[in-house]
């Protein structure tokens, strides 16, 4: 049976693939958005639910304040005689020269929590993962980061015991490969198979260059040879739909088939709208004891792959969240840097009430609950019932990828007290606003519309939910990407509700439902 790729749409980056029995799980990346690490589950590889997030605890997960695209990079969940481990990393600086990457290790016995209080490891790198040994015993795999300037900044890949016991690392560190000539080394994990040690590296960068090479050896701390089918998988210099294919992870299925989940992205005008995403291709391990694609032999990612039986592909949870029907924030939606909880957003009452936070161009402290951009064509639509008292008080409906870029449809009012709407928009250092679309007096509730097309989003007003209004004019979502954006850029573009209370006087913002409709080309079931 075929399955389209990717299996984890939006930004869903450096997927860590593991098989328990007969279940599949596939943690991700999450930077600054909280929770932390994204936990997705799937009996079949084909149909893929958030099962959970591991890291929902501030008092033991702090990224208050933290830079855009820093915090949590790729994590690695593993499985070992009835534990689950998950390692990661918490970038805190990611400047200039220096990286202060902060590897911690939480267990659990359940995906779904409760996870242990996070273990320190070491800071010497990112993309840490966990090798279990056959002999029983535990190592730390990760990059070896180098500020030195007159060495590669991408020094290798290390490896050092973990002593479960005392939870500390032990003995000395093995740097086992310094990288194929495609450099950018990052993104190690180990698995033992017929008497190797093989080792996955991402290389050549996550942009479109990125690629996926693989080593093996006969002892765990090497020599390691690279394959004679290096890369493994890459996009780049290729004609396929999915860009930027790198950071693999490789597993044997419970088909006994191989299969590796790696990052994507449907890139438009090389501009990844949709984040990073995770897709899975089919593996075959040669006569040699190598493993190279199944479907072909340039490394090229497809855009579909094979599971042996025939599954009932399940349809897409509906994007339509009723507040008079959930209790609990749905775990495809997210908040910034700090819980809901924190960040003053509840349900009650049959709907969402967003406590006015700071500006959108704050680190902290914000009123804004979004979810991930997964489609390049849908309408997302918010009820929203809101009172401003002044200019200082703001709320809508925004698409967001960090403080310095986002679009904003606002409603607030004009020195009268008359009530308006218009999108502020913020694309790196500029910004600009449209004409303010003033609203008619009875202006509870107002309905809140973008349409997402491609290349292109449009605003919109409605105060009967049926006639619309159009707000500004068609903005450029290529400007919400990974490549566009000042800086690094590792998520995506996120899409969702926001309120802010720039008086301190206490404001909300209510929301009796958001919807979140596909159109229909991209209905994938
Ligand atoms: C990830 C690393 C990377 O940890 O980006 O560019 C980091 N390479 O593999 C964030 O996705």
């Amino acid at each position: 049976m075929k399955v389209i790729n990717p299996v984890l749409p939006g930004f869903n980056p450096d997927p860590s693939l593991v098989r328990v029995g007969d279940d599949y799980y596939i943690a991700t990346s999450t930077f600054e958005w909280f929770p932390g690490i994204c936990i997705h589950h799937s009996k079949d590889l084909v149909n893929w639910e958030i099962l959970s997030y591991a890291l929902t605890d501030e008092t033991k997960f702090d990224i208050k304040g933290m830079d855009t695209a820093c915090g949590i990079w790729a994590p690695n969940l593993t499985y070992d005689n009835g534990t689950f481990y998950l390692i990661y990393t918490i970038v805190y600086t990611n400047r200039h020269r220096f990286k202060d990457t902060h590897n911690f290790m939480v267990t659990a016995t359940d995906p779904q929590g409760p996870w242990s209080a996070p273990i320190p490891l070491n800071k010497m790198g990112f993309d840490p993962s966990l090798f279990h040994d056959p002999d029983g015993t535990k190592w730390l795999v990760n990059m070896l980061f180098d500020y030195r300037l007159d060495h590669k900044r991408f020094g290798g890949v290390g490896v050092q015991q973990y002593d479960p016991k005392t939870q500390k690392l032990v003995g000395p560190i093995y740097n086992v490969f310094k990288g194929s000539d495609k450099g950018t080394t990052e993104g190690p994990n180990i698995f033992y198979h017929n008497g190797w040690y093989y080792l996955v590296t991402a290389e050549g960068g996550t942009e479109f260059k990125h690629c996926v090479t693989m080593c093996r050896s006969r002892k765990l701390t090497g020599p390691y040879e690279i394959s004679p089918y290096a890369p493994i998988l890459t996009s780049f210099g290729k004609d396929v739909q999915l860009k930027r294919a790198g950071h693999g992870q490789i597993i044997q299925g419970k088909d006994g088939n191989w299969y590796m989940a790696h990052l994507c992205s449907r890139s438009l005008d090389d501009c990844s709208i949709v984040g990073r995403e995770t897709a899975i291709q089919n593996m075959t391990l040669t006569e040699d004891g190598w493993f190279k694609l199944s479907a072909n032999d340039t490394a090229s990612p497809e855009d579909f792959f094979e599971v042996p039986e025939e599954v009932e592909v399940k349809s897409a949870k509906s994007g339509f969240t009723d507040f008079g029907k959930v209790t609990e924030i749905p775990l495809e939606y997210m908040t910034l840097r700090q819980s809901a909880k924190t960040c003053g957003i509840t349900i009650s009452d049959g709907k969402l009430h967003i406590q006015g936070g700071n500006s959108l161009a704050s680190k902290y402290n914000q009123g804004l609950l979004v979810r991930r951009h997964q489609h390049h064509s849908y309408d997302f639509t918010a009820k929203m019932e809101f009172a401003p008292r002044d200019y200082c008080h703001m709320a809508g409906l925004v698409c967001y990828y960090n403080y310095d870029n986002n679009y904003y449809l606002n409603m607030s009012v004009d020195d009268e007290g008359k009530p308006y709407v218009m999108v502020n928009v913020s694309v790196n250092k500029e910004i600009s606003q449209s004409e303010k679309v003033y609203l008619g007096e009875n202006k509870d509730p107002v309905y809140l519309k973008a349409e997402v097309r491609e290349r292109n989003v449009t605003f919109f007003v409605s105060q009967d939910g049926t006639s619309y209004t159009q707000v500004g004019e068609v903005l450029d979502m290529r400007n919400l990407s990974d490549e566009r954006v000042d800086g690094n850029g590792f998520a995506g573009a996120m899409v969702g509700v926001t309120c802010q209370d720039l008086h301190g006087d206490g404001i909300q913002a209510d929301f009796e439902w958001l919807d979140y409709s596909v159109c229909r080309e991209e209905l994938r079931t």
